[in-house]
């Protein structure tokens, strides 16, 4: 198990529509994430917050697109810094907007395969975040990181190229309520395991994350958590730039995170969207830190077996 906590704040923003969510990794250190991780015995080195320098624009025949050379060269420094740290401990990215998950997930990918070791990827957003260049309409490239990291065509010679793609069937995305026609067209041809919200309301959230757990098992795969705000409820969660009514509960979140947890796979974190401009009295940050908490260890009772597996 993972015993070193390595906080990397990645002020990107210029993914997104909004300004504020380069405010979010400052948040969390607001709500106490690093004291909170301590508490739970585990070592926490906090990277500080990455930053690149000037970029000369690009441009794309999808002209919609925004901000392109800027989320290329955070992706660049992202990925290699992903890759460095998750030698040393449990990288954990604190968000800027989800874009930052295009260099986290390359570079943990990279990783992976170099140990030779399987990767994995949760997915628990509002949004399946799996347009191409070329099919963004709304042109804010966190609507494109799922795409880039899986091997979608079209972003040879605009990001950098990954040492290699994560396989699709690796990825689990939960939370689903907001999918763009070209996405749930490319979903549908695809390999990706998807549950939207009605098949947590049918289900139950912890049986579909369950089985998604016992096969990262079963293949002896390690876990990389992509947890993008808008997956929880604005209701509980108003501090994101992109709110979508009917999200996943406090109570489905901490299930998640506390499975999570049990089955000692997860290797890496990201933590996007987080917009502290948009928040109420920091609720959403001291939210996520709990969470977090339930991921890291935290729980109410210690159960002697796991209830899902
Ligand atoms: N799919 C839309 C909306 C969106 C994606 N991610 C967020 N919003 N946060 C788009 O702009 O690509
Ligand atoms: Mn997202
Ligand atoms: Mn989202």
């Amino acid at each position: 198990m993972i015993d070193t906590c390595i906080l990397i704040g990645a002020p990107v923003e210029a993914g997104t529509g909004r300004r504020g969510a380069d405010m979010g990794a400052r948040a969390f250190r607001c709500a106490r994430l690093a004291e909170t991780l301590s508490d739970l015995g585990l070592a926490v080195r906090d990277a500080g917050a990455l930053a690149i320098g000037p970029v000369a624009p690009r441009a794309h025949p999808n002209a919609a697109i925004r901000d392109l050379a800027e989320i290329a060269a955070w992706t660049e420094l992202i990925e290699a810094t992903a890759y460095a740290a998750a030698g040393q401990g449990m990288p954990i990215f604190l968000g800027g907007d989800h874009s930052l998950s295009a260099g986290s997930i390359a570079g943990i990918n990279r990783r992976a395969i170099e140990d030779g070791r399987e990767l994995f990827v949760l997915w628990l957003d509002a949004h399946p975040d799996f347009h191409t260049l070329e099919s963004t309409e709304s042109g804010n490239l966190h609507g494109v990181p799922m795409a880039y990291v899986t091997g979608r065509p079209g972003f040879e010679g605009f990001f950098p190229p990954l040492a290699a793609p994560v396989k699709p069937e690796n990825v689990c995305m939960v939370g689903l309520r907001s999918v763009d026609p070209a996405e749930r067209a490319a979903l549908e041809a695809g390999r990706i395991t998807v549950h939207d919200m009605r098949a947590i309301d049918e289900t139950g959230i912890g049986r579909l994350v369950g089985a998604f757990l016992r096969e990262v098992e079963a293949r002896d795969g390690i876990l990389h958590v992509s947890f993008d705000v808008d997956f929880l409820d604005p209701e509980i969660a108003p501090g994101v730039g992109t709110t979508v009514p009917g999200g996943a509960t406090f109570r489905e979140a901490h299930l998640v995170m506390e499975m999570l947890h049990d089955c000692g796979r997860v290797r890496s974190l990201d933590v996007v969207e987080l917009n502290p401009f948009l928040d109420d009295r920091g609720r959403t940050a001291l939210l996520l830190v709990d969470l977090i908490a339930s991921l890291m260890g935290r729980r109410i009772l210690d159960r002697p077996t796991r209830s899902w597996s």
